[in-house]
């Protein structure tokens, strides 16, 4: 009938290349954009589908390959919640974007249907909202997507045009809970909760110029570019965006954005000897990884960096401190707010970081790489933190928790004048500002910043709060690297079996020494991570660990 004569259609409008094989990865499908096409069409469908099996829920779309080169392009499906597609259906959408012809296709959707009890051809609506980032791929690979959504009766697709990642994910889940979805609610958001956040700073506590002025690298991407549209209204900051994606200013991801300043820790492309002492900012492509750096001296290009560990630090010694306020003693009311407060990240995070949480007296938990298992598990908590090192999290809080927040608020607010109440409402505010759908540069940015005019503290002073030990990442490429299996949130080798004795064996030569190898779910290579109290010694038992790998 209809359906089917659809589906075949665009099945054979989108013939697969030979020679690719797609796998839905931490990432989504990510390829060479040029040869997306199909895949990207098939995405489609899925979403579709994944809304008609979800009570016509909003599903979402989002077209980028974030940090990777601008020729790449990838698609990745968000759920109802904001959060990843649930990973039950991956194989599925690798079956899918894999399907030989027209009528594999087909008999695949059909079986895939019928096993979900998914109502397709019904009366039923599915709805799906796209957004993509500015890769020269991105316009077609969008038409492809909308092909495929069109394929499925009674789906709708809403393109919402050209987006940070993390934008369409909050969309979704705004969409979802019935609240105002669009892009300016979403940046009336941003700026309400920051200005509420900067109302609500100490009242001794004056301006200071060079607190004010942060310079931004946008990675010659989005995220740059939605910062240029709002940085006007965010009163209290001073903000230059370089790097913003503009006519002559470089290439996407080049020599520029998080990734590079992260992994090589020099300054990125657009910044010279005048930023010396001044706190900057580095997003990626599509603006879900932050970190920050500064300048330390004109003779080089190295950088001081706080990576996503130290902004996990600082979110979570703001909100403890925040929760201590209401909940200590001294407090003239006596009203408190009980919550489990947990830390989670992976195997990446600087052991110096995992140490002054834990010091902290703070419950640090650790998940595999991948975004999608970091914020699972930080949803197990009333306020959960997550980051990988990269600079990607968030923090996510319980609708228990902010519903007591509410109440508790508003039981003080006859006390308007007392410390109890400012915290609760800085919690609001920060609730607020943070996206709880998934990491977020821009949200995440403005949060750092109001912590940052809290505590009156200077880069140097948060780059200070512990220091990094030293520490290497290599790639090994292998014939297969899933021969090698991991365990224990990937910091242990359980096959090949031999492996683990040998990587213990070395790494028990090193004063603080730690190493991990873990198969990469975005290249074809295995990665191998080690720590130890030298940069000479790290890089020695990291480049010993590879040579048991290759
Ligand atoms: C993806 C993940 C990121 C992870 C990276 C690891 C998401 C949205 N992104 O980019 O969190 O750090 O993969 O890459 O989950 P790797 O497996 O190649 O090391
Ligand atoms: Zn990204």
């Amino acid at each position: 009938q209809e359906q089917r004569r659809r589906l075949l259609d665009v099945a054979s409008r989108f013939p697969l290349p030979t020679g690719c094989r797609f796998s839905y990865g931490t990432a989504g499908f990510r390829a060479d954009g040029a040869t997306m096409a199909p895949a990207v069409c098939r995405a489609g469908i899925l979403a579709a589908l994944r809304s008609l099996k979800l009570a016509s829920a909003a599903v979402g779309i989002v077209i980028t390959a974030s940090h990777n080169p601008i020729g790449d392009n990838g698609v990745k499906i968000a759920d109802p919640d904001g959060g990843m597609m649930d990973q039950q259906w991956e194989p599925f959408a690798a079956a899918l974007a894999n399907a030989p012809d027209p009528d594999a296709l087909l008999q695949l959707v059909l079986q895939f249907v019928k096993d979900e009890g998914i109502p397709l051809g019904g009366h039923h609506t599915a709805q799906v909202l796209l957004g993509r980032d500015t890769r020269p791929t991105g316009e077609y690979l969008l038409d492809a997507a909308l092909q495929g959504i069109n394929a499925i009766l009674g789906a709708q697709a809403i393109d919402m045009g050209i987006l940070t990642t993390p934008q369409l994910h909050w969309m979704v889940r705004s969409k979802n809970k019935g609240i105002k979805a669009s892009e300016s609610d979403y940046f009336t958001q941003l700026i309400n909760s920051f200005r509420r956040m900067l109302e609500l700073l100490p009242k001794d506590k004056g301006g200071d110029e060079l607190a004010k002025k942060l310079i931004v690298d946008g990675a010659n991407g989005i995220g740059g570019v939605k910062l240029e549209q709002i940085k006007a209204e965010l009163s209290g900051l001073d903000i230059i965006v370089r790097n913003s994606g503009k006519e002559g200013e470089g290439i996407l991801n080049h020599l520029c954005g998080a990734d590079f300043v992260q992994k090589e820790r020099v300054t990125p492309h657009g910044f010279g000897p005048e930023d010396v002492g001044v706190r900057c900012a580095s997003l990626d492509g599509d603006a879900d990884r932050l970190v920050y750096f500064q300048m330390s001296s004109s003779s080089d290009n190295k950088v001081d960096l706080v990576d996503g560990d130290k902004i996990l630090s600082l979110f979570a010694l703001f909100i403890r401190e925040q929760l201590d306020v209401i909940n200590n003693n001294g407090n003239q009311v006596d009203k408190s707010l009980p919550a489990r407060l947990g830390i989670v990240q992976t195997a990446y995070a600087n052991g110096a970081s995992t140490q002054f949480l834990k010091g902290l007296g703070l419950e640090v938990v650790f998940t595999p790489t991948g975004v999608k298992y970091l914020h699972k598990k930080a949803l197990e908590y009333d306020i959960g933190i997550y980051f990988e090192a990269n600079g990607h999290g968030t923090v996510v809080f319980s609708e228990d928790f902010i519903s007591q927040l509410e109440s508790l608020s508003n039981d003080l607010s006859s006390q308007a004048a007392n410390s109890q109440y400012h915290a609760a409402m800085r919690l609001m505010a920060a609730t607020q500002l943070i996206n709880q759908a998934v990491g977020d540069a821009l949200s995440g940015l403005l949060l750092v910043e109001a912590i940052l005019q809290y505590k009156r503290w200077s880069f140097q002073n948060w780059c200070e709060l512990y220091s990094d030990l030293p520490s290497r990442q290599l790639k090994v490429k292998v014939v297969d690297r899933s021969s090698i299996v991991t365990t224990d949130a990937e910091t242990k080798v359980s096959q090949p079996s031999s492996l683990q004795e040998l990587i213990d064996k070395e790494t028990a030569n090193y004063t603080q020494g730690r190493c991990f190898v873990r198969p990469s779910g975005t290249e074809d290579v295995v990665r191998v991570y080690a720590e130890a109290s030298t940069q000479v010694e790290a890089d020695s038992l990291a480049k010993s660990v590879a040579h048991h790998v290759e």
